[in-house]
């Protein structure tokens, strides 16, 4: 078994979408362990998109996902490849190119305020929910 962290973005809050973000990840089998609406601060933005910070879309990375509310997920697998499983829910970076069936490809348009972060590995799963959901270590 596995974990991996989702984050519904404050696009996917305040478009009222993460009901359904919740119920694909669900649908296709996977746990809930942690779910917590919060309002992610500078400095764990920061932490958390540590390995973007010398791009030049980093500030606005990190200006998006404080404006408002995330939902932040902690869901469970039965593989080693749950952050996998997720991030093929999810869809590519990009929406406006994510194919159709993806969260992405379903419901975005930008690349920026593109609703769902999903761990990019099992490394990343642990450091993620090591940030933000400590007690679950
Ligand atoms: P993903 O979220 O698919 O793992 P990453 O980790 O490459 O994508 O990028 C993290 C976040 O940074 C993306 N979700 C997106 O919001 C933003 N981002 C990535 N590439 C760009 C870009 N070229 N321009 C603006 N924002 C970007």
């Amino acid at each position: 078994m596995s974990r991996s962290l989702v984050i519904c973005k404050p696009d996917a809050v305040e478009r009222r979408l993460t009901g359904e973000i919740l119920r694909r990840l669900e649908a296709k089998g996977l746990r809930l362990v942690a779910v917590e609406l919060r309002t992610i601060d500078d400095d764990t933005a920061r932490r958390h998109y540590a390995e973007h910070e010398a791009k030049s879309f980093f500030s606005d990375l990190v200006a998006f996902i404080i404006r408002s509310p995330s939902l932040l997920v902690v869901v469970e697998g039965p593989g080693d490849d749950t952050w996998e499983v997720v991030r093929t829910l999810i869809g590519p970076t990009d929406p406006a190119t994510a194919p159709p069936g993806t969260i992405r490809g379903d419901f975005g348009l930008e690349v920026t305020e593109n609703l769902a972060h999903g761990s990019d590995s099992r490394q990343s799963a642990q450091r993620e929910i090591d940030i933000f959901f400590p007690s679950l270590g």
